[in-house]
């Protein structure tokens, strides 16, 4: 009787609460959910079997997820077969079927095509592919189709990554804090590696995989030297034995004074024979366990790591001589060129052209040099890197922070898509109009064959994996642009808002909207007409524009808006820093007159009195009030539009983000109220005819203290 009332209770919860954990984000974009009826006998139509000829640890992956997609989606699992029937998902590679009915030659280990034909007669989708891998980005390309509402029946798709790498970076410390992480610890439980091996190092590959991701880098770039011991290489090689099959490889980060620190050498000099012969036997010993590890990643001289130039040597001596170790395993090394140094007075922004610029054509060939999208640091706007499109002859990858650090940490709905975007699309003009940056990146510009784009993940151990459902957007996109730049992030938002909520456009066209404005919202309410590193001290959250009395100039906020009683900005044309110079001359000169300098770039280049006119009539002090201004009320609507999606969104990620977007639009608000009230201390203007006064005095935001904001190593 007892049991029976358990049972009648259980069974009354489930039904109005529904699968408690359906929809708390874990399965990101890859829910695979019941689709509408008409949709999911499509669906049937086109999978009625998985016929998959090889048995690959990578193939029976492709077909499992199929499997998995199409039985959540439909409610009947396709089962794998051999033969080929018609409505047969059919996955093949050239050694399993020869002749294909479809061209390979241009789709590379990774890349695969998609498409609709008759074999034997029957009706069949043909997933083709060079390699099992291909053939897996070809099944979850199939899958994201599946979920949308495109026609299954005449498809024809080809498409092939023209970036190499594409590599998610962890700041992911042994310890389990994550340095700019705001998803809670990290996922890597590197206690209990390399014996346990939990489910969740399955599910970030097979989330990786989907997007095209494949390799990742598994320790903080302010990394430890114990990485590269032996218990922990066994711990690497646990990880990356449950990658590969994904197609993702791992790479290390690295510390420079290792050799010192972990073998009592008395010099890390990259030209002392003791000091490359202790690097080549560790590599040895991490091939011996990780057989396909991919290589390197170094910050070196650069906030306080160690390098090369502690011992008079260059970046390139260093690079070149972790190249040699790696060399005959086919691995590379990253070399960053995040450098800026405490005893250079130079602008913080020129600083990595002139260390990096130099050594062009100096780098040995399997050496690719990791370059920030902006020369300052992941600010919500920067223009792109003067580094990109000025080294010719070296491969230059591309590093985006998917974690947000500067844009709102885990709680601001700020979508990156069009950050990354506009970064890419920036035209360098290094070989002439079009020379875009994701052109540098992806080696056509200057003929590169080694190429890759890396991302500082947003990942840890939350159950949502992001720290907030939209958080798995920047993810996403970062995934789908590193293997095809020239997607668009509205493209990429509308995809991701379907896999996510429901390819119902009544939700679909209300997220994208929401999305797409974020950005240029956090760019009004934090650093608006080219305003940068404003954020408070250390943690970077929230306003500190008043900051100026840390040791180095550069940490402080004032070094970068220099606002005075006559205006405001950085000039860095020729009376100043002259910045602009390390651009190719048509940007220069753009960016050198404040007459051509596009507004949103104004400040960063140019300091402008407080009454200069604007294109729009009004004067630079009201114009900034108004960008406040916008950005907060761009939040309140966004909260007006999610809370009109509550009828179409589950109770939970609906909760979540209401919230989350209360605290967002709380804070928009002090950053405008806070920045406004510091720059009027200076600028000594009213505020403009309908601009409300910030609600506290100025002492007040300066009082404010976050000694445990998250991230913050
Ligand atoms: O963005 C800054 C961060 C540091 C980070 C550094 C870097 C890993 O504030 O936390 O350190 O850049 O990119 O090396």
């Amino acid at each position: 009787m007892a049991r029976l009332f358990c049972w009648m209770i259980a069974a009354i919860c489930l039904a109005l609460t529904g699968d408690a954990r359906a929809e708390d984000g874990y399965d990101l974009w890859l829910r695979y959910a019941p689709a509408a009826q008409g949709r999911a006998a499509a669906i049937h139509t086109h999978a009625t079997m998985v016929a998959a000829p090889g048995t690959s640890a990578t193939m029976t992956i492709a077909t499992q997820e199929l499997q998995r997609g199409v039985g959540r989606m439909t409610g009947t699992t396709p089962p794998v077969a051999v033969t080929i029937q018609p409505g047969a998902l059919w996955l093949a590679t050239p050694s399993t079927a020869p002749a294909l009915p479809v061209r390979l030659d241009d789709l590379g280990a990774e890349g695969y095509a998609i498409r609709s034909v008759k074999q034997d007669g029957k009706a069949v989708t043909l997933i083709a592919a060079n390699s099992d891998i291909g053939l897996l980005h070809g099944a979850y390309h199939w899958l994201r189709l599946a979920q949308s509402g495109v026609d299954l029946d005449r498809l024809d798709i080809r498409s092939a990554p023209r970036i190499g790498l594409r590599l998610l970076n962890h700041w992911d410390n042994l310890d389990g804090m994550v340095e700019r992480g705001y998803a809670g610890q990290s996922i890597w439980d590197w206690w209990r590696l390399p014996d346990w091996k939990g489910p969740r190092y399955t599910d970030y590959a097979r989330a990786n995989a989907s997007i095209g991701i494949n390799g990742t880098v598994l320790n903080n770039v302010n990394a430890k030297a114990d990485s590269l011991t032996t218990p922990y290489i066994a711990k690497a090689a646990a990880l990356a034995d449950v990658f590969r099959p994904y197609g993702i490889k791992v790479y290390l980060s690295v510390k420079w004074t290792a050799p010192m620190e972990l073998d009592g050498l008395k010099t890390a000099d990259p030209l002392d024979p003791a000091v490359a012969a202790w690097w080549t036997a560790k590599t040895d010993e991490i091939y011996k366990a990780i057989p396909d590890f991919g290589g390197f990643l170094v910050k070196a001289n650069s906030e306080g790591q160690p390098g090369p130039q502690d011992y008079n040597r260059t970046h390139a001596d260093g690079a070149n001589m972790l190249a040699a170790a790696v060399k005959p395993y086919g691995g590379i090394v990253m070399w960053r060129a995040f450098v800026y140094a405490h005893d250079n007075p130079d602008d913080r922004a020129k600083q990595a052209y002139s260390d990096f610029k130099p050594l062009d054509g100096q780098f040995a060939d399997n050496v690719i040099v990791q370059v920030k999208n902006g020369a300052i640091d992941f600010q919500p706007r920067e223009p792109f890197h003067p580094l990109f499109g000025a080294m010719p002859k070296t491969p230059l990858m591309m590093e985006f922070q998917i974690t947000k650090e500067y844009l709102g940490q885990s709680t601001h709905l700020t979508y990156l898509g069009p950050l990354f975007e506009e970064t890419l699309d920036a035209d360098t003009y290094a070989n002439g109009k079009g020379s875009t940056v994701a052109k540098v990146i992806d080696g056509s510009l200057d003929g590169h064959r080694l190429t890759g784009i890396a991302g500082v993940a947003n990942i840890g151990a939350d159950r949502d994996w992001s720290g907030s459902i939209f958080n798995q957007a920047d993810w996403y996109a970062f995934g789908r642009l590193a293997w095809d730049t020239s997607l668009s992030a509205e493209t990429i938002a509308k995809e991701w808002a379907e896999l996510t909520f429901s390819p119902d456009q009544k939700v679909v066209q209300p997220v994208v909207k929401m999305m797409m404005g974020s950005r240029e919202a956090a760019v009004d309410y934090m650093t608006p007409l080219g305003l940068a590193h404003v954020m408070d001290t250390g943690h970077h959250y929230g306003p500190g524009p008043w900051v100026s009395d840390l040791a180095r100039p550069e940490w402080n906020p004032v070094y970068y808006h220099k606002a005075d009683a006559n205006g405001i900005g950085f000039d860095r044309t020729r009376t100043g820093s002259d910045a602009v110079s390390q651009y190719a001359p048509p940007v220069a000169k753009m960016w050198a007159n404040v007459k051509t300098t596009p507004e949103r770039d104004l400040l960063w280049f140019h300091h402008v009195p407080w009454d200069y006119r604007l294109r729009s009539g009004e004067t630079l002090w009201d114009g900034l009030v108004h960008r406040y201004d916008a950005g907060v009320r761009y939040v309140a609507d966004m909260q007006t539009t999610w809370a009109s999606l509550k009828p179409h969104i589950d109770a939970e990620r609906f909760a979540e983000t209401e919230t989350l977007l209360t605290i967002q639009h709380r804070e928009a608000q002090w950053w405008r109220d806070a920045s406004i009230a510091y720059f009027q201390s200076v600028s000594k203007r009213p505020l403009p005819a309908g601009s409300a006064a910030p609600a506290h005095d100025l002492n007040w935001y300066k009082a404010q203290k976050f000694p445990y904001a998250p991230g913050h190593n």
